[in-house]
């Protein structure tokens, strides 16, 4: 289906000026009695209490970090704080007007942001929620330690709930909302509609977009804002995030019941300074953050310079931006300045900036400036504030003092597994939602369907191996998995670069276009970090999703989303979030250094993630279709080499229906007796090649196992093999040093050293960037290598040649020169 906006000559070669619009740079104007007029006296007092209170929460941890003791608690806590003292008034003004259907991410300095959003929380939820929150949440792990002995209002209690939550989460306790698995860099309570926080500088940059998706898709309430800091505006994965959220499509193609632009706010807390590197004069040129919103789209961003040393002009850009947002005229960027009092953590000696400086901004003291507002108003007395403050501080100190306390506040047991136990949340979770998938036909009528009809599924066709062209392969079984959750959870989406009409970069979502709106099968920007971001985004609010990259060497390119997001935020959660998301990554061939590398290794060794590289259609079905059922973050690897192979191993041909394949279970493609080769990825047809000319040649009969997974894996088949055959070779087609064979290999050698007649031999491909297609043979194994392998290092075959170096002392030379 070819697009419906044509690109026009005459029009784009044109000639005109592209004009900017004016940016408001702290426009606020409201008078006296305007302010006085807009909010309650109760309303008052709640955000001078929210001040207070987030500066008592961050000043006990700066005392603590400092000194080790606070009036009389002592208590050495040895992670981070990044506080955010002089930063109250822009959380404040932030989240006061939020609902808890507003989602906020944020970044490691994000107390101020959670407090702020915490309280506003348990000002908009009504009694009956909050005690159903509190008593659900974690079966009320956290309520139990603080409505022992207390005796006033629900309110009351979701607030020390709150606070104690926040407090243990940063000391590693078990009553953190998180278990202490999060810490203070990463808390977030969902139910009051606080998402993950990111230590990464600009983590949530590329993150926050995927949620905003989601409430467009899903017609969810509420928007997301993403609060990051001004030096996080010199991240890649930000300026993506904020490419992929203004996309014209959701305006120009997306049904327009769906609202419009995503819903989504880049709040930049601006307080200058990265560290030490100060973004106003030295580290970046905009001069305003706000600017940048010029370069993005017509309306540029809506951007705005706001003064968030005073809640008030915040609340008012708050108010009025998420008008915008719920009209569907996001994404929109605010620059909230403000100023970090405290240095970045406690130990900063704030060698960069002047104690003039500093001075001139505690003069100005956000907290102290909105006293002296509510007096000369005649809100409220001296007195009346005092004991406001008073009431905050008090309650914040006893949390404080409670999570301190190991008997009430306990952190994981020293011999506990749980880390290992929420790794991964291994459910399976049929559809994310009840309501119809919405598709734009019957999936059999799908024109990709009817062709899939007319293919052989099975090894052979009236005793003759199957024709390319006829065979069933690894595309069609991608394909079939897919259209079949796709037409179940309505919630499932799949984007990525060329995804929509082009069909998939190859092919394998052809047909896919026809069957579903723009919304659920859309291309994005060139900007793997934002796919890969979203991607993290959307999975954690609920909903599934199938995101690619083209290539497996581009990871490169989304290598924070890839190994600290998608990998870590269920543990980081102590298993409150899932991650149904599935990263389809094809390996390349042919396309040289930059488009033809195995990257399998690189997301083995990161914790948090399944990673799986079926090479057959019958089993790319059966593990589609098990990744499509999970609430894990899959790692989908596909060989560019084999996508159009037929079934070559299951006589019986690839299922119609729906079936499962486990992930993690080892497959084995030729049985034999005398010797055990091991793959990964296409390197199953090298071995094939390899067994089958061991068996006419020498009359060795070689075993051939598929790994089809590196984790999870099941060691027992591969054990049960080798110590049959004594003997092991492992392939792939990644380079050989720190492959997956090699950890393969290592745990061979210890679950079957008595069987083994000698060491496991890895054979992978050279230690060398990937040379063009005509030279290739000289790169991957080949099915001579393997050959020479065993020859020369596990069982010498009679009267063999070997054709290349696979010798101990070549390994040797080549670990020596580093190649
Ligand atoms: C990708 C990355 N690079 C560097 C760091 C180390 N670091 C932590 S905070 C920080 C400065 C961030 O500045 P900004 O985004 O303005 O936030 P602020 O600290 O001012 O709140 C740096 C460099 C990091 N955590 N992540
Ligand atoms: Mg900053």
């Amino acid at each position: 289906m070819p697009k419906s906006i044509i690109i026009e000559p005459e029009k784009v070669f044109a000639s005109e000026t592209i004009r900017f619009s004016e940016i408001p740079v702290n426009a606020y104007r409201k008078t006296r009695e305007e302010e006085l007029s807009s909010y309650s006296r109760e309303e008052f007092l709640s955000i001078w209490q929210d001040l207070c209170g987030i500066r008592e929460f961050e000043t006990i941890l700066n005392e603590i970090k400092t000194k080790g003791v606070y009036q009389g608690v002592t208590y050495n806590h040895a992670g981070p704080a990044h506080l955010s003292i002089g930063q109250e008034a822009a959380s404040v003004g932030m989240a006061f007007s939020l609902t808890p259907d507003d989602h906020i991410y944020g970044s490691h300095r994000s107390h101020g942001e959670i407090l702020a959003k915490g309280f506003s929380a348990i000002r908009h939820l009504n009694e009956e929620e909050l005690l159903d929150i509190m008593e659900s949440y974690r079966d009320g792990a956290i309520l139990q330690p603080v409505e022992k002995g207390y005796g006033g209002s629900v309110k009351g209690m979701a607030l020390r709930f709150f606070i104690y939550g926040a407090y243990s989460e940063i000391f590693a306790r078990e009553t953190g909302f998180n278990r202490g698995l999060g810490g203070s860099m990463h808390a977030f309570f969902a139910p009051f509609g606080i998402y993950p926080n990111n230590a990464i500088v600009g983590g949530s940059g590329s993150i926050a977009p995927g949620a905003a998706l989601f409430k467009r898709v899903n017609r969810k309430p509420g928007i997301v804002v993403c609060n990051i800091g001004d030096a996080s505006f010199g991240c890649g994965p930000v300026w993506e995030g904020i490419t992929f959220s203004a996309m014209d499509q959701y305006r120009k193609l997306w049904d327009e019941s769906l609202g419009g632009g995503l819903p989504i706010l880049f709040n930049c807390m601006n307080n200058f300074y990265g560290m030490g590197g100060q973004t106003l004069g030295e580290t970046m040129g905009v001069e305003y953050i706000a600017r940048i919103g010029a370069g993005v789209n017509p309306e540029q961003m809506h951007a705005e310079r706001v003064n968030g040393y005073d809640p008030l002009p915040v609340i008012d850009a708050f108010r009025r931006k998420k008008q915008l947002l719920l009209e569907g005229r996001g994404p929109v960027l605010l620059d909230t300045v403000t100023y970090r009092i405290s240095g970045h953590s406690p130990s900063d000696a704030s060698s960069y900036r002047s104690k003039e400086e500093i001075e001139r901004w505690q003069q100005a003291d956000s907290i102290r400036a909105f006293r002296k507002k509510l007096i000369e108003s005649g809100v409220a007395t001296e007195d009346e504030l005092d004991s406001a403050r008073v009431a905050i501080e008090a309650t914040i100190f006893d949390m404080f003092r409670l999570a301190t306390d190991l008997e009430a506040s306990p952190r994981v047991a020293g011999d506990s597994e749980l880390i290992g136990e929420v790794m991964f949340s291994n459910r399976r979770v049929e559809k994310f939602d009840d309501r119809r998938p919405e598709l734009l036909l019957d999936p059999a009528q799908d024109p990709r369907v009817e062709q899939i009809r007319g293919k052989i599924r099975t090894p052979t066709h009236e005793g003759k191996p199957v024709p390319k062209m006829k065979a069933y392969n690894v595309r069609d079984a991608i394909f079939e998995a897919l259209l079949y959750r796709f037409a179940i959870d309505p919630t499932m989406i799949a984007f990525g670069e060329e995804n929509r009409d082009w069909g998939g970069a190859f092919a394998v979502y052809r047909g896919l276009t026809e069957a579903l709106p723009y919304h659920r099968l859309f291309n994005s920007p060139i900007s793997e970090a934002a796919i890969a971001g979203a991607a993290v985004g959307y999975a954690l609010e609920g909903g599934r999703v199938v995101a690619e990259l083209m290539y497996a060497d581009f990871m490169g390119r989304a290598g924070d989303e890839i190994f600290n997001q998608l990998s870590k935020w269920q543990a980081m959660s102590a298993g409150q979030l899932t991650m149904p998301a599935v990263l389809r990554i094809s390996v390349g061939a042919k396309y040289g250094a930059q488009h033809s590398q195995d990257w399998s290794a690189l997301v083995h060794h990161i914790p948090g993630l399944k990673v799986v590289y079926p090479v057959t259609p019958y089993d790319a079905k059966g593990m589609m279709n098990a990744a499509l059922a999970g609430t894990d973050p899959v790692v989908f690897f596909e060989s560019q080499k084999v996508y159009d192979f037929g079934e070559m191993f299951v006589e019986q041909g690839v299922p119609e229906g729906y079936y499962e394949i486990e992930l993690g279970e080892p497959s084995v493609k030729r049985q034999g007796t005398d010797l055990t080769i091991i793959t990964l990825g296409p390197a199953l047809y090298t071995a094939i090649a390899a067994a089958g000319e061991l068996q006419a040649r020498f009359g060795v009969s070689a075993e051939v196992i598929d790994l089809r997974a590196a984790n999870p894996l099941n060691y027992e088949p591969l054990a049960e093999s080798v110590k049959k055959t004594g003997k092991v070779l492992l392939a792939c087609d990644a380079v050989e040093r720190g492959c997956v064979m090699q950890t393969v290999a290592a745990n061979l050698t210890q679950l079957c050293f008595d069987d083994l007649d000698g060491p496991p031999v890895v054979v992978g491909a050279r230690n060398w960037i990937t040379p063009a297609a005509e030279l290739e043979a000289l790169f991957f194994p080949q099915p001579a290598w393997l050959l020479d392998a065993i020859h020369e290092r596990i069982l010498p075959l009679k009267g063999y040649q070997p054709r290349t170096k696979q010798s101990l002392g070549e390994l040797v030379r080549r670990a020596r020169a580093g190649v």
